[in-house]
């Protein structure tokens, strides 16, 4: 699927702005066996430094199963793209985490910057941090970010940060500090099933006028379509919708789905 993603990326030759971080040394082994024109990389821990030993327990996990379906190792990786992606802003102005299952039809990047422009004229804020989103209806998990050991309880649908497409921008110190501050909310939440993520970086986001969403960007549904609970598209629909991006979620079985919007380059 990754390597897949690279060969969608190279149609429009934004292959090498491509950074893979491995979660572990076999996965990073497979991949570096496909030549690929980009950046490979293990994950090492930064703002889950001081946690390392209980990562270790989840990482060693790689079965496909573990990546797919639920299970603590699944929500664990979920956590940890968070990291990765606080760690490619360290080192670039503009980053984008993009999940390996993502549907690339177009080059998103100029009309993603356009429309965060276009948003950032009507933010009443002085300084918002550079941080766009991609927002859909999921079941919500209600989680008490005071009390991590609380029980978690399904609140109904509602509108959540999908965590597979997720763009940052350096530029403004806000942006660092928010990744730093939510991250931090996780830890006491590792080992749980379920997108988490998600629920804590929007329950984060939608608490106080501090961290308010109009701290955040949302991306457009044409530049990023996804399912929502209850409304699941075919093949067929997104060939005639015409997103830039398709992101496959609750689909059994995402290659198929891949290949039947006939963006499957892999042998
Ligand atoms: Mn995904």
């Amino acid at each position: 699927m990754c390597y897949n993603l690279y060969k969608q990326l190279s149609v429009f030759d934004r292959h090498e702005d491509l950074t893979v971080v491995c979660t572990d040394i076999n996965t990073f082994n497979k991949l570096s066996q496909y030549k690929m024109d980009c950046q490979i990389e293990v994950y090492k821990p930064v703002l889950f430094k001081n946690v390392e030993e209980t990562l270790q327990i989840y990482l060693s996990n790689t079965e496909y199963g573990s990546t797919s379906n639920l299970s603590p190792s699944y929500t664990m990786y979920q956590f940890l793209k968070h990291d990765a992606f606080y760690q490619m802003l360290l080192k670039h102005d503009h980053v984008c985490l993009i999940d390996s299952d993502m549907i690339i039809f177009e080059d998103f990047v100029d009309e993603l910057f356009y429309w965060i422009d276009n948003q950032r004229k009507f933010k009443v804020i002085d300084t918002p941090a550079y941080l766009a989103f991609k927002y859909y209806l999921q079941i919500k998990i209600g989680v008490n970010l005071e009390q991590p050991e609380s029980l978690y309880r399904w609140i109904g649908k509602k509108q959540l940060i999908n965590g597979g497409l997720m763009y940052a921008n350096n530029r403004c110190y806000s942006t660092l500090n928010h990744i730093q501050n939510y991250c931090k909310l996780f830890i006491p939440h590792f080992g749980q099933l379920n997108n988490i993520d998600e629920n804590i970086v929007t329950e984060y986001f939608g608490r106080s006028v501090l961290h308010s969403m109009d701290n955040t960007f949302a991306i457009t549904d044409h530049i990023n379509l996804i399912n929502n609970v209850g409304v699941k598209y075919t093949p067929e629909q997104v060939l005639k919708l015409k997103p830039m991006t398709f992101h496959p979620t609750f689909e059994a079985d995402k290659i198929q789905f891949i290949k039947d919007c006939n963006q499957w380059f892999v042998e």
